[in-house]
């Protein structure tokens, strides 16, 4: 699902809302509505266009465990965005590379996708805004994945980690940075398959609608193949209990 207001997104309509299921046909009804509501009760607004689109899965679903959750408690947005930096850097993303990236961020608000960067050019190698889909992480295993670790069931929080999830679970891979562009949510995180998901309580200021979703990726790497693997690759995310 995809909605935004002022027409479509390609036509520069603004990102509402976005939203990504896996279900079985019995439960298509279900999925349906649940993303239908999702996007027409947005706090950034009532969209003008919305796209529900399902198709048949005939690849075999991939299983990934879920990544590590950390989260860091920060007094102020700019302690915030110096901690993602430093993140960045420790998952293996160059410092010039780093900046290079808050040097391009403004133009990337309100596509309602990711921009792939290459950490060798310190460039982007996609701005269309790739949307990832085909992910999901059956309930009856979230829950039990949430009620082990204290975690709160936090739908918003499990589509971020389940995307995270998929993101950086391939080689061509080395870092997520992420906000939200709701100007009600300011926890973002970054994310690596080395350093999990590291939640940042204060990445950007209440009532800012400019949000960033950026994969640093290796661009030596087939990137083809990445952003194929991100759009079309059924992923469930699968967490292997703990007895
Ligand atoms: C979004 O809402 O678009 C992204 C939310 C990222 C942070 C989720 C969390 O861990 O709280
Ligand atoms: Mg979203
Ligand atoms: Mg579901
Ligand atoms: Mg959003």
């Amino acid at each position: 699902m995809r909605a935004a207001k002022g027409g479509a997104h390609e036509q520069g309509g603004k990102h509402i809302s976005g939203g990504e299921q896996i279900s079985t046909f019995d439960g298509i009804t279900h999925a349906v509505n649940f993303l239908l509501e999702k996007g027409l009760t947005h706090s950034k607004g009532s969209p003008d266009f919305m796209q529900i689109q399902f198709d048949c899965i005939h690849d075999p679903v991939q299983l990934l465990n879920p990544l590590g959750v950390q989260s860091h408690q920060v007094e102020s947005v700019e302690k915030g965005q110096a901690l993602a930096r430093q993140l960045l850097k420790q998952a293996g993303v160059p410092e010039k590379c780093i900046e290079a990236l808050y040097h391009h961020l403004p133009g990337y608000s309100g596509l309602g996708g990711a921009v792939l960067f290459d950490i060798h050019s310190g460039r982007p190698i996609d701005e269309r805004g790739i949307r990832v889909s085909r992910m999901d992480w059956q309930a009856d295993n979230y829950e039990k994945w949430a009620a082990y670790y204290g975690k709160p069931r936090n739908s918003r929080m499990k589509e971020a980690l389940v995307l995270a999830t998929k993101v950086t679970g391939h080689p061509a891979a080395v870092a997520e940075l992420c906000w939200s562009d709701d100007p009600d949510y300011i926890t973002g995180y970054v994310a690596s398959k080395r350093l999990g998901y590291r939640r940042i309580s204060k990445l950007k200021k209440y009532g800012d609608e400019r949000g960033c979703r950026i994969f640093f990726v290796n661009g030596r790497e087939d990137i083809e193949s990445y952003i194929h693997y991100l759009k079309k690759q059924p992923i469930f995310v699968r967490w292997e209990e703990v007895k």
